[in-house]
């Protein structure tokens, strides 16, 4: 089976990429590349040292003897778009190639426009180009927990049945996201639940909670094979800081009161489940949305693993509550179903002493490249 991986290059594209690889699928990337573009902007860096794609796909090719076709351009850019899935003819389109930073998105007006306009119209242009071209290909989207925020009742699996005034109906959940970006991930929602309807088209959106993780079995293969691990306050998602944190004694950056409870999942699973998602495709005009996380915790008690972890390993790791630089509750019930993707057989990686070990011991090889001045967060939601 064809499968095209948008976004490729990245932190969850690249890891998904090379596992799929090697479980046969045919590959193909595409990627603009602007992720390293940004980070050089922003002065930052992942604190694993990424070979450029190229010299990644050759060293790929070179140990399992499997190609990855690589096309580098960017979505928004409809024609090449067009061209590149005309000459690739997948058969599963997984869409990962967007920005996904929060604070990222918050920076000002122009990063504000950035994100919605390269989320929205390289999600729309797929629409279009699947309507065109491709309408039997199957659209695997990352989309985000984040969508939802945190009500205080339960979160369904996008969709909640309600009953109004005596009559009933089912229809998508209630969206309450807390960034521009997150609010990015609702508006392609929308487009693709609608471009589903309308044309007949087959998606499966992937509500995702936060990444955490860095190795992979592919990735271990070779050195030049790793993939990045953001710990800067931009791109850096949380537990993946804490333990870049605990690594380097710097004190752990719990935001505020440290209640925000989100939900998480290690990158081992990220990949399976996108496998999960392409073996079971949606039916023709259907929107189907999984929430995708295995555990849920709030940021205060992974600080407290990470720490006890630390302490167990002989690390000084200290916990320190930073002015929460967003605008977010901090204290909040939070309920979220996930049975979508264990129905159709996912194993779960939980976070684990195994894992944590993992991850502190990749943060520590690596902590000379650490750049402190990029820790601490400097983008505020508020005025
Ligand atoms: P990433 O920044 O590491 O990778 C995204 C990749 O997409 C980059 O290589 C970038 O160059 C590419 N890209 C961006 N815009 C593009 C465009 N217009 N054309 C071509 N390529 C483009 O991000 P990630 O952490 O791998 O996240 C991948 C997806 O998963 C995102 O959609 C994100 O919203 C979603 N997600 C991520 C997490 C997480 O914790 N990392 C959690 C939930 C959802
Ligand atoms: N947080 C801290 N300390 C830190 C960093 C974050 O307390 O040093 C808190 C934040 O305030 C927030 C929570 O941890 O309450 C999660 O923050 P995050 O930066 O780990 O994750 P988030 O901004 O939500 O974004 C990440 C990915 C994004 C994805 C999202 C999934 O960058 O692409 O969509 O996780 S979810 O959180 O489910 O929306």
């Amino acid at each position: 089976m064809k499968i095209m991986i948008i976004g490729g290059d990245g932190y969850c594209g690249w890891a998904t990429a090379l596992y799929l690889s090697r479980q046969r699928y045919e590959v193909g990337i595409t990627d603009s590349l602007v992720r390293r573009y940004w980070d050089m902007q922003l002065k930052i860096e992942s604190l694993t040292p990424i070979a450029p794609v190229h010299r990644r796909l050759d060293c790929w090719q070179a140990i399992t003897g499997r190609h990855i076709d690589l096309f580098i351009g960017d979505i928004t850019d409809n024609a090449f778009l067009i061209q590149t899935l005309c000459r690739f003819e997948p058969e599963a389109l997984v869409h990962f190639g967007e920005q996904r930073s929060a604070p990222f998105s918050m920076i000002d007006r122009e990063h504000a426009v950035l994100t919605q306009v390269n989320n929205l119209v390289g999600t729309l242009n797929i629409l279009y180009a699947m309507k065109t071209c491709f309408p039997e290909c199957h659209l695997v989207k990352l989309g985000t927990m984040g969508e939802y925020g945190t009500p205080d009742i339960d979160i369904e699996e996008g969709y909640i049945t309600i009953e109004h005034k005596g009559r009933k109906d089912t229809l998508p959940y209630p969206k309450q996201p807390g960034s521009f970006y997150h609010l990015s991930k609702v508006h392609d929602s929308h487009n693709i639940h609608f471009a589903c309807k309308t044309w007949g088209l087959r998606a499966t959106d992937l509500n995702q909670g936060v990444v955490y993780g860095v190795r992979t079995d592919e990735t271990d293969m070779d050195e030049r094979l790793i993939n990045r691990l953001d710990y800067d306050g931009v791109f850096g998602t949380v537990l993946n800081r804490f333990c870049v944190q605990a690594a380097v004694g710097y004190p752990l950056t719990v935001y505020g009161k440290g209640g925000q409870t989100r939900g998480f999942l290690n990158i081992r699973d990220t990949v399976r489940c996108v496998e999960l998602a392409i073996k079971n495709p949606a039916q023709e005009g259907k929107f189907r949305v999984f929430n995708q996380f295995t555990e849920l915790f709030n940021v205060r008690d992974l600080a407290v693993t990470v720490q006890k972890k630390g302490k167990e390993i002989g690390l000084d790791v200290s916990i320190r509550n930073t002015d929460n630089p967003r605008v977010e509750k901090e204290t909040h019930y939070y309920k979220a179903k996930n049975t979508c993707l264990l129905d159709l057989g996912l194993e779960p990686h939980y976070l684990s002493d195994t894992v944590l070990d993992s991850l502190l011991g990749v943060a520590a090889k690596y902590k000379h490249r650490i750049d402190k001045e990029q820790i601490l967060p400097q983008v505020s939601w508020r005025r």
